[in-house]
């Protein structure tokens, strides 16, 4: 069973540890592991240059919390981490004090631009750095091109990660600019995995600056409406509000409510053009269920909150379920 993931941000890492669980459980391989080929297709438009080190905070968000590295707390970042470079180059006065690199993410960061620097694409280097941690998926980045993920605000133009981080998206986002976008390509193995799965699953991520950013890769949301695998996402808004990060700042600034319906309705259907099949929703969105099945939806209500392991699993159930209800 070959399912591929569309993954962003912390929520898109704890989602796929929870579903490598329920594979782990439905199709052992044996061996403590599973049958399925899971391929993860990871935002890179967070990433940058700081420092003179690549940092790829997805893909690394990803590789920690599915290598069992990850700071659990934070969702991104090394567990036993330290900070003694970081207070050092705060001393030199040089780069984003708000911005922590630990000390052991760091040595992530300069085996990556080693690699760069040698000429292997982002792809090869993530496999390669993937070796050590063995998530247990194939982890791709959604394009080996840098494109990097720019907030328009009224005192001009920013890193998303500056926008994030340092004004926690307290600053009005006129809008986000995919830099580089235009000229990047799938990084390779994104389009096959996307053309082969046998299901496609969009975690409760970020809707635009993680699963917007991927979808806006050149090729991509072609190769999403076009596979033959039905295409199932959680939401990431509940009751509401986002359950983590700062989505509700980013919809407003593309001028979608912050409820689990008109995220739907904005990644849409694939039968009305969109990018979707499925959508599972929180039981405190139950409400909407009745509205988006009146529209052709295939939606389901459930416990959405990815408190453990287990927890996650039990949501990706859920979510695999919705294949067998469409039509
Ligand atoms: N998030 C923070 O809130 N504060 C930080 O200092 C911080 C540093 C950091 C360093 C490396 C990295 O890979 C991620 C880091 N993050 C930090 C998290 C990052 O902003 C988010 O995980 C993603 O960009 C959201 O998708």
């Amino acid at each position: 069973m070959r399912v591929t993931v569309l993954s962003g941000g912390v929520g898109g890492a704890r989602f796929t540890r929870g579903l490598l669980a329920l594979l782990r459980e439905r199709l052992p391989d044996g061996a403590g592991g599973t049958t399925a080929d899971v391929t993860v297709v990871a935002n890179t438009g967070d990433d940058l240059w700081l420092h003179g080190v690549r940092v790829c905070p997805d893909l690394d968000t990803l590789m920690y919390t599915l290598g069992g590295a990850v700071h659990e707390g934070q969702g991104w970042g090394r567990r036993d981490e330290s900070t003694h470079v970081a207070a050092d180059l705060a001393a030199y006065g040089l780069g984003w004090e708000w911005f922590t690199l630990g000390d052991l993410d760091l040595a992530t960061h300069l085996a990556r631009t080693e690699l760069l620097r040698r000429g292997l694409p982002l792809s090869a280097v993530t496999a390669r750095l993937a070796e050590r941690w063995q998530p247990g998926v194939t982890l791709l980045p959604m394009t080996d091109d840098e494109v990097e993920t720019h907030v328009v605000t009224d005192d001009g133009t920013i890193h998303f990660e500056e926008w994030w981080v340092r004004h926690r998206a307290a600053v009005p986002a006129r809008g986000f600019v995919q830099a580089g976008v235009e000229r990047a390509t799938p990084a390779p193995g994104v389009l096959d995995a996307l053309g082969s799965a046998d299901v496609v699953v969009v975690p409760p991520s970020n809707p635009v600056v993680s699963v917007g950013t991927i979808l806006g890769v050149p090729g991509v949301r072609d190769a999403l409406r076009a596979t033959t695998a039905p295409v199932v996402a959680v939401s990431p808004v509940v009751g509401g509000a986002p359950v983590r990060g700062m989505a509700d700042a980013c919809l407003a600034a593309i001028g979608v409510a912050t409820d689990a319906a008109a995220v739907a309705r904005h990644h849409g259907r694939r039968a009305d053009g969109g990018v979707l099949d499925a959508w599972l929703v929180d039981d405190a969105d139950a409400p909407t269920v009745p509205l988006l099945r009146a529209d052709g939806w295939t939606v389901d209500a459930a416990p959405t909150l990815m408190t453990d392991v287990p927890a996650t699993a039990a949501i990706a159930a859920r979510a695999l379920a919705l294949v067998d209800r469409l039509p």
